[in-house]
């Protein structure tokens, strides 16, 4: 067993992955493979907290796992795995949800914006979804995780129950995790509201730049972005949201920090800042496009990474569900 930090982190299979999703998480992932002992996952679980069609979901998973490979996710590296394959998470969930109060959840911000979006489906999966993330994070004893802003709530709920069980037991049954966020890129917003987060299941393409999306049509996405009519280049969120957001996105595709970009556009207009910008989304994805779809033709390859990430997720589990079932008064033998 490895003695780095260990990190977890997981994106749901549901609409396609953004550039929000890249920049919020998978950036940091993929710096991360050095340094940690990581895990990724496809939360195929939290996923079918929104109805999805089976075959789609399936297919989604595959396509997901490609583009973790393309984005330079190695399995060599980090643990690479489906959330379903390891059945840990659904019996540590269980145990969570008896050390969770209703009012807890109730206060959830993701599940009152899903409730409201998905009104004839408000199922208990919804409201009970934080407790399904806490425990994939807490069945690895994770250290860091590394995710976008919007999921600061949620961790901290997995934070609390780390907390609270080890206190309850009086033993350390769980390290409690620690978030992270990227300091720029933390909330990419959509193209055409910079008010809201890009998201992947947005019902409007043209606010969010997919990371399968053809050349031709980020670049109209990008022209078309909202911003604003003061003609200035300079980061605001406050008071110049649009730009600000495509400012983000151009220091997290291209490396290079806000201010840099800020004195190299003094005096230019926005269209050119967006030309270029449209440029080097370009340049980041049509490489990565290529590499999705070698990884894609090779179905075996992609079944045997999934089982070798099932064997060794599994294997990390086994021992916290051992401890915790055993500190809870479970028989032992079963
Ligand atoms: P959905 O629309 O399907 O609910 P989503 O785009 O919000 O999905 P998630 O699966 O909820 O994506 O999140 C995957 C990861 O990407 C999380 O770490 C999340 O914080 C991050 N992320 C999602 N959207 C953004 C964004 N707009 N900016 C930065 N990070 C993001
Ligand atoms: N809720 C997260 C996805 C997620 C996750 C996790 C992230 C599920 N389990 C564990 C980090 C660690 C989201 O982004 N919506």
């Amino acid at each position: 067993m490895s003695d780095k930090p260990v990190v977890l982190s997981g994106i749901q299979p549901s609409g396609s992955l953004t550039l929000g999703n890249y920049v919020g998480a998978i950036k940091n992932w993929v710096a991360l493979q050095n340094s940690h002992d990581c895990l990724f996952a496809l939360v195929d679980m939290h996923a079918i907290t929104v109805r999805q069609d089976p075959a789609a979901l399936r297919e989604r998973c595959h396509e997901f796992l490609c583009l973790y490979l393309a984005l330079g996710l190695d399995p060599d590296r980090a643990t690479l795995f489906v959330q379903s394959h390891v059945s840990g998470h659904a019996q540590l969930a269980w145990l969570l949800n008896c050390h969770t109060s209703m009012g807890e959840l109730r206060r959830m911000t993701q599940f009152k914006e899903k409730a409201g979006t998905h009104t004839d489906n408000v199922n208990a999966g919804l409201f009970d979804y934080p407790v399904l993330m806490a425990a994939d994070i807490l069945l690895y004893q994770a250290d860091a995780v590394p995710v976008g802003d919007d999921q600061k709530q949620h961790l901290e709920l997995a934070r609390n129950l780390a907390e609270r069980v080890n206190a309850r037991t009086g033993e350390r049954v769980f390290t409690v995790p620690e978030p992270f966020i990227p300091e720029v890129g933390a909330r990419v917003m959509r193209l055409g509201d910079p008010t809201a987060k890009m998201s992947k299941s947005d019902d409007v393409p043209a606010n969010s730049i997919y990371l399968l999306d053809e050349p031709k049509t980020v670049t109209k996405k990008i022209k078309r972005a909202v911003t604003d009519s003061d003609g200035e280049i300079r980061y605001d969120e406050a008071q110049k949201p649009g730009l600000s957001n495509l400012l983000s996105i151009y220091s997290a595709v291209a490396d290079r920090p806000i201010a840099d970009l800020e004195r190299d556009y003094a005096g230019f207009g926005y269209g050119r800042l967006k030309g270029d910008l449209a440029e080097a989304v370009v340049a980041f994805l049509e490489p990565l496009q290529k590499r999705y779809a070698e990884f894609s033709a090779d179905r075996a390859g992609l079944a045997d990474i999934l089982a070798r990430g099932a064997k060794a997720a599994s294997q990390r589990a086994e021992p916290t569900i051992e401890h915790v079932y055993r500190l809870t008064g479970f028989v032992p033998g079963g």
